[in-house]
């Protein structure tokens, strides 16, 4: 039986990957933060929690003599890094924090791997912020880096130390560039569960409006739990490489709000520009969506659009959940936990 450490277990992300991995008959240590209330509803939603061959164990990833008393412990085959301070917005307010989670945390997994056996395979959870200002389109695996954010810089700090290691000590280390990818289990601070928690509330009367930032980004978003399967297929694969997972479409942050108030048969009808414009549910006549400029990052990230032939061609990997089966799946599941009266 095969055994995987994932790091951010309670994430979006580990939820999935511990799915997949445990459907695969792998023994499971998902790592975990203290906290002091339980964490694990996504873990719980997909039925995995209890499971028998799912350990979870208390760690923190910014304590690198924990990281690697938890490695010589368990003993792994494949390591997830999917632990971080993930969230764009708050690095700009903890820059640090972020940079000592997100960048020097990959280090610690990476370090102790040298130190207790180079054959651990290590996948690291590298994001498209950073290419950030992008300098080409679509991206790929070698356009440039430009990140925008605390976060993007600490993401491409661990991923350039993922390549450097796996050059330097022959560390099986393999970085997954991945576009946003989004599910039920998204949290909600990020874009796409906020706008589609909020119409759900707006369609059972729970909530007049939703405010947004910068709603002309545009995202490449697939489904997650599409992604997590490519994740693994890149630590199967003959040699530790770099590889883009992303779906190749681009869409606006007004797009997915206009997909998800579809997805409960409300049209969208914007009014005005800049902070003052409004989204009008056209059936209601309501004000459904306004413009808060606290949602504007300090710098943004205008247009991510991935290309993921590699991923394709090497792993046999490709996105098959479009924008609008994510927003209707997003949407209903919404809807579920509103009315069952708990929203995570
Ligand atoms: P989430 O924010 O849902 O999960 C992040 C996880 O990291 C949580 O389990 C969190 O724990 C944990 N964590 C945070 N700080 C620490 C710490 N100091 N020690 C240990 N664990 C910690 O992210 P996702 O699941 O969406 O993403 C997974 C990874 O992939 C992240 O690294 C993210 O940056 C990256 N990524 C995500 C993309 C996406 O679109 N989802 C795209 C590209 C990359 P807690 O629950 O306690 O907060
Ligand atoms: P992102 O995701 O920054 O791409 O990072 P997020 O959903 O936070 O933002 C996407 C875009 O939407 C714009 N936006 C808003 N965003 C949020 N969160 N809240 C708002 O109210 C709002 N209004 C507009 C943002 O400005 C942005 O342009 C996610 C995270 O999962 C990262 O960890 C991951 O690395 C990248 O995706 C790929």
């Amino acid at each position: 039986m095969k055994k995987a450490i994932i790091t951010g277990v309670t994430g979006q992300d580990g939820a999935y990957l511990t799915e997949l991995l445990l459907e695969k008959g792998y023994e499971v240590y998902g790592t975990y933060r203290r906290t002091s209330s339980v964490n694990f509803w996504r873990m719980d939603k997909l039925g995995v929690a209890s499971h028998d061959n799912l350990h979870l164990v208390e760690h923190d990833l910014t304590d690198a003599g924990s990281t690697e008393r938890l490695i010589d412990r368990v003993e792994p085959d494949e390591i997830y890094n999917l632990a971080a301070q993930s969230f764009v917005g708050v690095s700009f307010d903890q820059p640090s924090t972020t940079a000592q989670i997100t960048g020097l945390g990959a280090l610690h997994i990476l370090e102790s791997i040298r130190h207790i056996n180079p054959k651990i395979r290590f996948y690291q959870a590298s994001t498209s912020e950073m290419f950030g200002k992008v300098q080409a389109i679509p991206q790929k695996e070698d356009t440039p880096f430009h990140p925008r954010s605390p976060y993007g810089v600490a993401k491409l700090y661990a991923h350039w130390i993922t390549i450097n290691y796996r050059e330097s000590f022959d560390i099986f280390g393999t970085s997954g560039i991945l576009f946003n990818h989004e599910s039920p289990l998204r949290g909600q601070e990020f874009v796409s569960r906020k706008v589609t928690n909020a119409v759900a509330q707006i369609e059972l009367g729970k909530l007049d409006s939703l405010s947004l930032g910068n709603i002309d980004a545009k995202r490449d978003w697939g489904f997650a739990k599409e992604y997590v399967e490519g994740m693994w297929r890149m630590l199967q694969a003959d040699e530790p490489d770099t590889f883009v997972l992303a779906t190749n479409r681009t869409e606006t942050v007004r797009s997915l709000v206009e997909l998800s108030f579809q997805a409960v048969g409300r049209e969208i009808e914007w009014k005005g520009e800049g902070v003052d414009e409004v989204g009008i549910d056209t059936k209601s006549g309501n004000t459904v969506v306004r413009i808060d400029p606290r949602f504007y990052r300090a710098a943004e990230v205008d247009l991510l659009i991935g290309d993921a032939s590699k991923a394709k061609e090497v792993l046999g990997w490709e996105a098959k959940t479009t924008l609008e089966e994510l927003c209707s799946m997003m949407v209903e599941s919404d809807l579920e936990m509103n009315k069952n009266g708990y929203s995570f």
